[in-house]
């Protein structure tokens, strides 16, 4: 689904995430577990405020172990309930209802305490375009849930999935919007696919997606594209290595850069070099100090 994000959008679309938020006793905040930092929404903490919160790493398939566990105890810092899951293969997913119920312990206790039946747990999912809500959905219905209310005319009649013994998911996760006011922010999301190319340049995508790997996994990248570059060539000296190799030029035996650069964006997305975090902790602690979601 292609999604345009204008301001009244945005404000629309803020209002019926808090609208749904009322019904449910927790959320689960879906973030791509190779950017748990850069993909999440710049008002998710105005948007969800008090309400137990499990933060769900999804595609932890192609992202990085030991960066995951650190924003894991980011996410834990925060009094969140965080799990790295992959929803496409059905991995950890037990995690998300164990979290659910830690994260609403103090919750169903106090019903019970003022002589409250017991009852599931509501929860509902939200989260940027692309981080694997509908995959995250099915997989924990166990079957394929057709979404309503994507279409205009079609009644938003939501229902409640039965997850495991003690959950109830809405069939319907909050959509909300990407922080594309960042730059590098931006890189990120096209890098992993989340944002559509027209509103980013690739050129720029591609330089920062090399250098990452130049900095981080050297070795790995000149064994994908069997090439002998440095770690202090030029830019230019690294597409030619991998634009001759591969074989895409153009007339006159030149280059094709935009090839190479749709070739190197693509083997990211798909983790085909490898599998990485691209948000660092460590690179990043200024900015989390001032968060103003944090
Ligand atoms: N490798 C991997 N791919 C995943 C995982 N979860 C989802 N995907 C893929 O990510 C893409 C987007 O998944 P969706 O479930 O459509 O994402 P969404 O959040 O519903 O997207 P919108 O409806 O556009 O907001 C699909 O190609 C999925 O197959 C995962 O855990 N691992
Ligand atoms: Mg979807």
């Amino acid at each position: 689904m292609v999604i345009q994000w204008y301001p009244g959008h945005m404000a629309k679309a803020k209002r019926e995430v808090s609208e749904q938020l009322k019904k449910v006793d927790v959320v689960f905040e879906l973030v791509d577990a190779r950017i748990p930092y850069s993909s999440r929404n710049p008002m998710i903490d105005d948007v969800i405020k008090q309400k137990p919160r499990v933060v769900i790493l999804n595609k932890k398939d192609m992202s990085n172990l030991k960066e995951m566990e650190k924003w894991k105890d980011f996410f834990v810092e925060k009094g969140y309930y965080p799990v790295a899951v992959d929803a496409k293969h059905g991995k950890n997913l037990k995690q998300v209802e164990a979290a659910a119920i830690k994260a609403t312990k103090e919750k169903f206790e106090r019903e019970k305490a003022k002589g409250l039946k017991p009852r599931a747990i509501r929860a509902m999912i939200v989260g940027i375009p692309n981080v694997g809500k509908s995959t995250l959905i099915n997989k924990l219905a166990n079957r394929t849930i057709a979404q309503t209310g994507n279409k205009p005319g079609v009644t938003k009649q939501q229902q409640w999935i039965k997850v495991g013994k003690l959950l109830q998911l809405l069939d319907t996760p909050g959509i909300l919007w990407p922080k594309f006011e960042d730059e590098e922010v931006g890189k990120k999301l096209s890098l992993t696919g989340a944002i559509k190319d027209s509103i980013v340049h690739l050129d720029e995508v591609a330089i920062y997606g090399l250098n990452f790997l130049i900095a981080h996994d050297l070795e790995r990248l000149q064994q994908h594209y069997k090439i002998d570059v440095n770690a202090d060539a030029e830019t230019l000296e690294w597409f030619d290595a991998i634009g001759r190799k591969r074989g895409l030029l153009r007339k006159g035996n030149e280059v094709d850069y935009e090839a190479v650069i749709e070739l190197l964006i693509n083997d990211m997305r798909n983790a085909k070099i490898g599998t990485y975090c691209f948000d660092i902790v460590q690179d990043m602690s200024e900015e989390l100090s001032h968060d103003s979601n944090n």
